[in-house]
């Protein structure tokens, strides 16, 4: 392991982006600025109220950057070659686990050369990671890109309490056990004292998992793993759903500019009666195809015509150098193409297609102006874009239609709920949200209000940190496992 930092800090996030991003000023000046990821707002309050470091690559290849503070946190860059990018992270993260793990809605292909420059790149989170933690300190790894670090980082430093989430769907155990490092992997991830993942379902996969390949005793939440010492420790696998920074996009959505915004959308959109809206990655667990095709239809039907009704289909860009997203990309431009030529009016577009990323206002402007907020994931770990449309809306109107294939389905239960493999299915719920009366839309967004407000990010970092508190007792004393 490497020599130990000059800094080092008592609350660690390992993450594979670190929360900064590099921009260069109008002097030709390099300088960082705070990225605006979910996962940096859900953890900015904890990292300022502890003294925090955050290990993570700066986003750019082949840069050398020494540890800096940033606003009140430690960053700590890992340097990723542009062959680690392609191996490590389009490769092995992004071509083999994402599609793996979002039960294989495209195929994930098996390279061994990328597993090779997984395990490398993950050592050397781990070697970062234990080279800034304090003695005794709370290492808390982020997602499927370092599923290895934890077990690496318990090997030299078995004095760290170590917890890992995982951001995206962990697969039932037919599918997970096509992976030929599947046992490298639960081993990796079971090297940590707390392993939360999205859905009840999800830590109920990971288990059996572990049962089936390692015979290790599982009850309730809790796993017993053999020590090197031939002793056993209590690792938990368990549901911690994350949410949103809700208060904010309140905030947002009662601003005046705001609500200027949405109204402005509106009437550049013709002043439709009802506006649908998609907002998404360019990624293939979104359904976006199977949304367009249910939308497409419906305009087929005549049940809406483009006077009425228009989707706006944002469609942030995406792992663009991977090949199933270059392809998805030209599918959707394709039907996107095919149903405005088909439906368009010199006045109205069937579809307001947007391959671009916007600040923060316009999508809650967005959100504000959409009467119906259309999230149709194949398979979604969690799905934010579904509680920030609720968060957004401080009218108590709008409809969301959510497919059971989100984790967010667990949670928001008064949302029409879909299964957007069933076309017809999809179809007239995307109907019953346009002709939902506006009382029913109150008393289904206030019951989604609440959840949302209730159980937001705050809240799902603390119960992480408190079960994680919770093992570093139970490794104190180890009679209480
Ligand atoms: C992974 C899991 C899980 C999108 N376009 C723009 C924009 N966004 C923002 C959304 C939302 C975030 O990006 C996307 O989060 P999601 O949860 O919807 O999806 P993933 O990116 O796939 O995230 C997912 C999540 O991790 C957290 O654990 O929920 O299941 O797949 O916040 O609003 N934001 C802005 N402009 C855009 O154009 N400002």
């Amino acid at each position: 392991m490497t020599e130990p930092a000059a800094h080092t800090a008592e609350l660690v996030v390992v993450a594979n982006r670190l929360p900064v991003d590099r921009v260069v000023d109008g002097d030709g000046e390099p300088g960082w600025r705070r990225s605006p990821g979910g996962l940096v707002t859900a953890l900015e309050p904890m990292m300022r109220r502890t003294d925090g470091a955050w290990v993570g690559w700066p986003g750019q290849a082949d840069i050398e950057v020494d540890p800096f503070e940033f606003e009140g946190t430690y960053l700590v860059p890992v340097a990723l070659s542009a062959e680690d990018v392609e191996l490590y992270y389009e490769g092995m993260s992004n071509d083999t686990f994402w599609p793996l793990y979002h039960d294989v809605i495209a195929e994930p292909r098996y390279r061994r050369v990328w597993w090779d420059s997984y395990v490398k790149v993950n050592r050397r989170f781990a070697e970062s990671a234990a080279a800034v933690a304090a003695e005794g300190a709370t290492v808390w790894v982020q997602d499927y890109q370092l599923q290895l670090v934890p077990q690496m980082l318990r090997e030299a430093r078995p004095d760290l309490t170590i917890g890992y989430f995982h951001h995206i769907p962990f697969p039932a155990y037919g599918l997970y056990s096509q992976l030929p490092w599947r046992r490298q992997v639960l081993e990796g991830l079971l090297g940590a004292d707390v392993i939360g993942f999205q859905r009840v379902a999800d830590a109920g996969n990971f288990a059996r998992a572990v049962r089936r390949q390692f015979r290790y005793e599982t009850k309730a939440s809790g796993i017993t793993v053999p020590n090197p010492d031939g002793t056993t420790r209590r690792a938990l696998a368990k549901a911690f759903p994350i949410s949103i920074d809700a208060s904010s996009y309140v905030e947002l959505a009662q601003r005046d500019d705001v609500k200027a915004r949405a109204k402005e959308i509106r009437e550049s959109l013709g002043n439709p009666k009802k506006i649908l809206l998609g907002v998404d990655r360019l990624d293939y667990t979104k359904g976006i195809r199977h949304r367009m095709k249910a939308f497409g239809e419906l305009l087929e039907d005549g049940r809406i015509t483009v006077e009425d009704v228009t989707l706006v289909q944002v469609a942030s860009p995406s792992r663009e150098r991977v090949a199933a997203y270059m392809q998805l990309r030209d599918e959707i431009e394709l039907t996107v193409g095919r149903i405005n030529g088909d439906h368009d009016t010199m006045g109205h577009t069937a579809i307001r297609y947007l391959h671009q990323a916007y600040p923060r206002e316009e999508m809650v402007a967005l959100f504000m102006a959409a009467d119906v907020m259309l999230v149709t994931a194949l398979r979604d770990g969690m799905n934010l874009v579904a509680k920030e449309y609720v968060a957004a809306r401080i009218d108590n109107r709008g409809v969301l239609v959510l497919s059971e294939f989100a984790g967010a389905a667990d949670e928001l239960s008064s949302a029409v709920r879909i299964n957007p493999h069933d076309i017809d299915g999809m179809k007239d719920a995307i109907m019953r949200a346009i002709e939902m009366p506006p009382a029913e839309q109150g008393r289904r967004m206030r019951a989604l209000r609440r959840k949302v407000l209730e159980n937001d990010v705050a809240r799902w970092s603390q119960s992480f940190l408190d079960a994680l508190d919770g093992a570093r007792e139970r490794n104190r004393f180890p009679a209480l496992n």
